[in-house]
Formats: structure tokens, sequence, C-alpha cells
């Protein structure tokens, strides 16, 4: 649908802050401590695709507006086994991506790590966290949910899982929208190619080349809802990473000190709270699942 009224935005408006307030309910039942964001960093995600740094002079040297808290998520679990934390993310893609109607330049990502956990443990955490969210929604935004004239269904677990190669095989790559039209419940998708993903996500080491990563995808057409999988935390196979993906160190440089300095194996992801929005307000456009929305490329946005 697409928002024309008050009363429906202000619908939309109270589902997120119960997306909100649920999620981080359900994580804190589970021993996760919520940690707050970093904005600024010399270091933050690479990402696969094209977006343009958010640079910011601080006292002479470069830093950057956080793309994702990836690697700070690997350093604070020196201290703490489980966190997650509502990170807000720049990431500034080409103006083309507008159109989709899925890509927010600035947006909220719930992004959570758990040391010592496998991919498996992992997508446990993902399958909960989306139950007891869709549940509370349901279960506390039935007014909201009238105004929107939308229905949604409370998924079982475990939910479906695909293989990257099986999915490229059946709908050829990339395959996000035909997937997920032919959804009807979350499905994962799991062991993407080295090729096509960030150096962090760690490689299988019985199966060179797949990663031991997912994504989540949503039905009826929403695409993709998280990513994650567990990480690469020594430093000669990050460096082989590197080196493989031809990415010049010198901007990784801080990171890697703190890897040297010791991070611990871990898997984590990170999900998006206005595409979350907008899939369970049944939305067109995720710039309707956020007050002042910044679409790639809108300059005239506040
Ligand atoms: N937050 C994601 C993760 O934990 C990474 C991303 O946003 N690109 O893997």
């Amino acid at each position: 649908m697409r928002i024309r009224t008050e009363s429906e935005r202000r619908a939309v408006l109270t589902i997120k802050s119960e997306i909100v307030r649920s999620a981080g309910e359900y994580l804190r039942s589970k021993g996760f401590v919520e940690i707050l964001p970093v904005l600024l960093s010399p270091v933050t995600d690479p990402l696969h695709h094209e977006t343009y740094d958010g640079a910011v002079d601080f006292y002479g040297v470069p830093y950057q507006l956080m793309k994702s808290m990836i690697f700070h998520k690997q350093i604070a679990l020196r201290t703490l086994p489980k966190i997650f934390c509502f990170a807000p993310n720049v990431r500034m893609e080409p103006a083309e991506r507008a159109s989709a109607g899925r890509y927010l330049a600035e947006f909220v990502q719930l992004d959570l790590e758990v040391r010592d956990a496998s991919r498996d443990d992992i997508m446990a955490v993902g399958e909960g966290l989306v139950v007891a969210i869709l549940s509370a929604v349901r279960e506390s935004c039935a007014e909201e949910l009238t105004v929107l004239e939308r229905e949604i269904a409370v998924p079982s677990v475990p939910f479906e899982r695909v293989s990257y190669a099986d999915a490229a095989a059946r709908f050829g790559e990339p395959f996000d929208d035909a997937l997920s039209t032919t959804l009807v419940g979350p499905a994962w998708v799991v062991d993407f190619p080295r090729r096509i993903r960030e150096f962090y996500d760690r490689e299988d080491p019985e199966r060179p080349e797949v990663l031991l990563d997912m994504d989540l995808m949503y039905p009826e057409g929403y695409g993709e809802a998280l990513s994650g999988g567990e990480r690469e935390y020594e430093l000669a196979r990050i460096h082989d990473r590197l080196d493989r993906d031809s990415i010049p160190k010198a901007k990784f440089e801080r990171y890697l000190e703190e890897v040297e300095r010791g991070v611990p194996r871990s898997a984590g992801f990170g999900i998006g709270i206005e595409r979350l929005t907008r899939y369970i307000a049944g939305l067109d456009r995720i710039e309707e699942a956020r007050l002042f929305p910044k679409t790639p490329g809108d300059t005239n946005a506040i």
C-alpha cells in the first residue's frame, strides 16, 4: 500500500516502535546485552556493492560514517559474549537504486553478534527473533494492522533453507525478487560464493570458495531481510581474503591491528528495521517506513 493519511502513518510508526521494543525484550531474555551505536570510525564495512563513503574530516584524519557495526561488534565481543545494537547506517548507494523501493541512504540496522556461535546457532536466534517480533506486533498492534488492512502470519520454525547455488540454478542471478515472490514464509539462503560477499564472512574450511553465511528473505516479494554469518577472526586468513579479493589493506589498517590483538570467533547478523517495518506494514516503498527518509540521490531530504 501507499500511505495517504496521518492515521496510516501513525499506524506504521507505532508498529515500528513495537518492533524495536519486542526485539530488545526478546534478545535480553536470551542473555544479550544492548550496546549503543558508533557513528564515526576510521574503518567501516566495505560492503560488496557500490556505495560512496560518508567521509568526515576528524581533526584532519579521514573518518567515515558507519556503514555497519561489523568490525566493532567483533571487538566488543572481547568484553561481552552476546551483544545487540540498534545502529544507524549511512550507505550512499547509486541514485538509480531509489526506484527499487527498498533502499534508504540512512537507515537503522539491528546488529547482533555472539561469541563462539556457529551459523546454525545464529540462524536459530534469527528465527526466534522474527517469530517474537511478528507475534508481538500481531498482539499489540491489532488496531494498526486493521488501519493498514494488513494481515501477517507468524511462521513456524525452522524456516525453509535453500543454497545460493540451488536458487541461482532455479532463478538465475540475481534472484532476490524472483525467489522472494514465490515464498509463502521467510526463508534462508545459505552458502554464498566468496566472489560476491565481504571478506569478513568465513570461508568454509571444508569447501573453499563457499562461505558460512546466510541471508533471510521475506515472502511476497519484499526481498532481503538480513545478512550475516560466521566470521573470519584469524589474521592470516583475513590477509588471505584481502589478497584474493584484491582489497587495498591500507583502508583496513586499524581493523587489522585489532585482529592482531585478538578478536573472538563469532557469528552474527544485521536486520534492517525499516525493511522489517515495510514488510509487516505491507508498504510499497521503504521511505514510508521512516520519518525523514533519505532515498539514494534525493538531496531534498531533511
Ligand atoms: N550487519 C551485517 C552482518 O552482521 C553486515 C552488513 O550489514 N553488511 O553481517
